[in-house]
C-alpha cells in the first residue's frame, strides 16, 4: 500500500503514544521538508521509541548509531529516529551498514538516504521521530544484525533510551575515527523494509497417453532476496480429479509441499504430476494454493493448473481424406494388368489353327496331355515306325494336297485304313519357300510326329522326313 510520507509520520506518532500536540508538531516538521521521492512504506520492523536518556551532540565529522537486527528479509527503505536540529546547515545523512563480529558497523555501505538539517525538529523532549527514506535501499535477511549510521552537516542529537531495552543491538558513537559501544543505551529508532511479493502463476502441460507428465506452476517474486522464500502449497481438483496416484479416473497426483525460491533467485516451480490417458476428454482444471511465505509475503495466492487433453475421437473427416487417395491408385493399375496377358495368347491359337504348325516350332509331345484315344487314334498308331528317330511313321494315298494358309507347309490328306475309308491330314513343311511336289494319287509315306490332339482330320500332321511314290516309281 501506498501512503504518502505525512500521513505516515502521523501514524508512527500515533504508534508512538504521543500527546495530541506533539502530533501537531510533528505535522509542522514534516512540511517543511523540501519534496522528494515518495518511497512505499515498507512494514515497520524493528522499533525502539524510549527516550529517557535523551541525546549527545555530534558535531560533523563525528558518527552516532544503532545496531539492530533484522525481523524481516527485503529491502529496507527508511528508518525512523528521534534526532533534533543544533544547526541547520547541509543535510543528515543515514546508512545502513554491515556489522563486525563485535556488533560494530563496518565501512560497508548497504542502503542510505538524507534529509535536511533544516528539516528536524528542534530540541524537545520527547523528540517526535523523523522519518528519514533511503532512496538507496537496503538488502536484509531476517536474523541477521546490520547498524544504522547518523552522521550531519551540522551539530544534531538523537534521543534514547539508558535502560537498553532492545535485545537486537546497541547505541554506537565514534567520535574520532573508533566506533565505541555505549553498553545499556538504545537509540529512539524504528526500520521499515519492504517485503518481496511471492506469487504463484498459471501453468499448464499436455496430457499424454501413459505415466505422468510433469505440469509446471511457475512461482516468482518481485526482486530477489538474499534469503531463500519458502511457501506451503495446496492442490485442489477443478475438472481434474486428484488422487494419490494414477488410476482410473485419477486425472494427477494430488500432494501438495512445499515449494522453494532460493536466495538470491526470483523464480521456482511446483510440479504437479499429471496422469497420461487415452480418455477424450475437455481440458482439465486443478488450483495451486500457496501458503504464507517465510522470507516474503504472498501476492497472487493461487492459480489455475491446466492439463491439456491430447486424445481426440475417430471423426468422419480424417476417414475421407484417406479414402479418396486409396481409390484413385487402385482403379487405374488394375485394368490394365490384367487384362492384356489374359485374353491374347491363350485364346488365338486353340481356336484357329491348331493344325498349322510352323516348321521352326518345337515339336512337342502330347502324349502325356493326350485324352483317352479314339479307335481311329489306335489305328493310326499302328503305322507307327518306332525304329525311327521320329515318334511316327505312316503312309496312304493321297486324296488331297492344298498350300497351308501361311504358305510354309502343304496340307495332304491321304487315305488309309480298312478300303481307304480313313483320312488324315499330313502336314509337310515347304523348306525355303518351296514345297515337295506332291500330286493327288501319290503314295505318301511320312516320318514324323504326332499332332492335332482332339481334332480326328488333322491326326497325324506333321512330317519332317516323307516318301512319295507316283505310279510305281519312287519320286523322292
Ligand atoms: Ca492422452
Ligand atoms: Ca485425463
Ligand atoms: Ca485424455
Amino acid at each position: 500500500m501506498r501512503r504518502r510520507l505525512p500521513i505516515r509520520t502521523l501514524a508512527h506518532a500515533s504508534r508512538l503514544g504521543a500527546l495530541g500536540l506533539l502530533v501537531l508538531v510533528v505535522a509542522v516538521a514534516v512540511a517543511v521538508q523540501p519534496a522528494g521521492p515518495l518511497l512505499a512504506a515498507g512494514t515497520l520492523d524493528q522499533s525502539q521509541t524510549n527516550q529517557a536518556f535523551g541525546g549527545t551532540a555530534i558535531a560533523p565529522g563525528q558518527f552516532e548509531g544503532q545496531s539492530f537486527t533484522a525481523g524481516l528479509t527485503g529491502l529496507l527503505d527508511q528508518v525512523n529516529l528521534a534526532v533534533f536540529q543544533q544547526g541547520t546547515i547541509g543535510d543528515l545523512t543515514v546508512q545502513i551498514r554491515t556489522v563486525d563480529g563485535g556488533g560494530l558497523p563496518t565501512t560497508t555501505v548497504l542502503g542510505s538516504g538524507t534529509v535536511p538539517m533544516a528539516s528536524l525538529p528542534t530540541p524537545a523532549l520527547p523528540v517526535a521521530l523523523t522519518s528519514v527514506p533511503l532512496t538507496t535501499p537496503a538488502a536484509v535477511v531476517a536474523g541477521t544484525q546490520y547498524a544504522i549510521v547518523v552522521f550531519g552537516d551540522s551539530v544534531f542529537d538523537i534521543n534514547g533510551e539508558i535502560s537498553g531495552t532492545y535485545p537486537g543491538g546497541q547505541a554506537v558513537v565514534n567520535f574520532s575515527g573508533t566506533w565505541i559501544p555505549v553498553f545499556g543505551v538504545d537509540l529512539a529508532f524504528q526500520t521499515f523494509v519492504t517485503q518481496a511479493v511471492l506469487s504463484v502463476g498459471p501453468g499448464q502441460v499436455t496430457e499424454g497417453d501413459a505415466g505422468t507428465t510433469s505440469l509446471v506452476i511457475p512461482v516468482t517474486l518481485n526482486f530477489a532476496v538474499g534469503a531463500a522464500v519458502t511457501a506451503p502449497y495446496t492442490l485442489a481438483n477443478g475438472t481434474a480429479t486428484g488422487g494419490p496416484a494414477c488410476t482410473g479416473g485419477v486425472d494427477f497426483i494430488n500432494a501438495g509441499g512445499t515449494v522453494t525460491v532460493a536466495a538470491n533467485s526470483t523464480t521456482g516451480t511446483i510440479s504437479v504430476p499429471g496422469c497420461g490417458d487415452l480418455d477424450v476428454e475437455p481440458d482439465e482444471t486443478l488450483t495451486v494454493t500457496l501458503g504464507a511465505p517465510t522470507n516474503a509475503v504472498l501476492g497472487t495466492g493461487s492459480a489455475t493448473g491446466t492439463i491439456l487433453n491430447d486424445d481426440a475421437a475417430p471423426t468422419a473427416t480424417p476417414t475421407l481424406t484417406s479414402t479418396t487417395p486409396t481409390l484413385t491408385s487402385t482403379a487405374s493399375p488394375t485394368p490394365t494388368g490384367t487384362l492384356v496377358p489374359t485374353a491374347t495368347p491363350t485364346l488365338t491359337p486353340t481356336a484357329t489353327s491348331t493344325p498349322v504348325i510352323a516348321a521352326n516350332q518345337p515339336p512337342e509331345d502330347n502324349q502325356d496331355k493326350k485324352p483317352k484315344k479314339t479307335e481311329e487314334q489306335i489305328r493310326n498308331e499302328q503305322h507307327t515306325n518306332t525304329g525311327n528317330r521320329d515318334d511316327v511313321h505312316t503312309e496312304g494315298h493321297v486324296v488331297g494336297v492344298e498350300r497351308a494358309a501361311d504358305g510354309q507347309s502343304l496340307l495332304v490328306t491321304i487315305a488309309l485304313g480298312p478300303g481307304g475309308s480313313e483320312r488324315l491330314v499330313v502336314q509337310v513343311p515347304c523348306l525355303g519357300g518351296s514345297c515337295p511336289d506332291i500330286q493327288v494319287g501319290d503314295e505318301l509315306e511320312a516320318d514324323g510326329y504326332q499332332n492335332g490332339v482332339g481334332d480326328p482330320n488333322a491326326y497325324f500332321v506333321a512330317a519332317d522326313g516323307i516318301t512319295i511314290w507316283r505310279n510305281g516309281h519312287k519320286m523322292r
